[in-house]
């Protein structure tokens, strides 16, 4: 076998390891906060659950009966927690400098230099945003490691 081969499939590994990781994590976005909610956390309608504030008219549906998405949510993608793609696709803020291409044409995904992350989350080295409680939790989140050097040992 050639060392070119043998180095291809080490990345393709690689990049397999990497991205269930970040999958699993957010995963994690469907999982809702049991009641009482914080002082920056949404009451879902049902009484159910709980969602950090920017989660809501995000276009994405977290409470179960939806009401995070309620009728007074603008339908225009104006929201300070909704991003207007190049292409007209509305976003979640959220999904904005987080690596991945949500708006199909990769308009989340340029311009990360100036994009301002929203509260809660920290700009990396290289850009993106990630939530604060990830720096130091032992992940790559800034898939160049930015977020796990200089942390308190131990
Ligand atoms: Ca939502
Ligand atoms: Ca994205
Ligand atoms: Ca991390």
């Amino acid at each position: 076998m050639s060392s070119k081969i043998v180095l291809v499939a080490f990345a393709v590994i690689a990049l397999a390891v990497v991205s269930a990781k970040r999958s699993e994590k957010y995963y994690a976005r469907g999982h809702v906060k049991r009641i009482p909610c914080g002082s920056n956390e949404f009451a879902c309608k049902d009484g159910n659950a709980c969602i950090p504030i920017k989660w809501t008219c995000d276009i994405e549906q977290d409470c179960d009966d939806g009401s995070d998405e309620g009728l007074t949510c603008p339908t225009d993608c104006s929201h300070a927690n909704q991003f207007s793609c190049k292409n007209k696709q509305c976003i979640s803020r959220d999904f904005v400098c987080d690596g991945s291409n949500d708006c199909g044409d990769s308009s989340d995904e340029t311009d990360c230099e100036h994009f301002q992350c929203i509260e809660g989350e920290i700009k990396c080295d290289n850009f993106l945003c990630i939530e604060e409680a990830w720096k130091c939790d032992g992940y790559d989140d800034c898939l160049n490691n930015w977020d796990e050097k200089n942390c308190p040992s131990g």
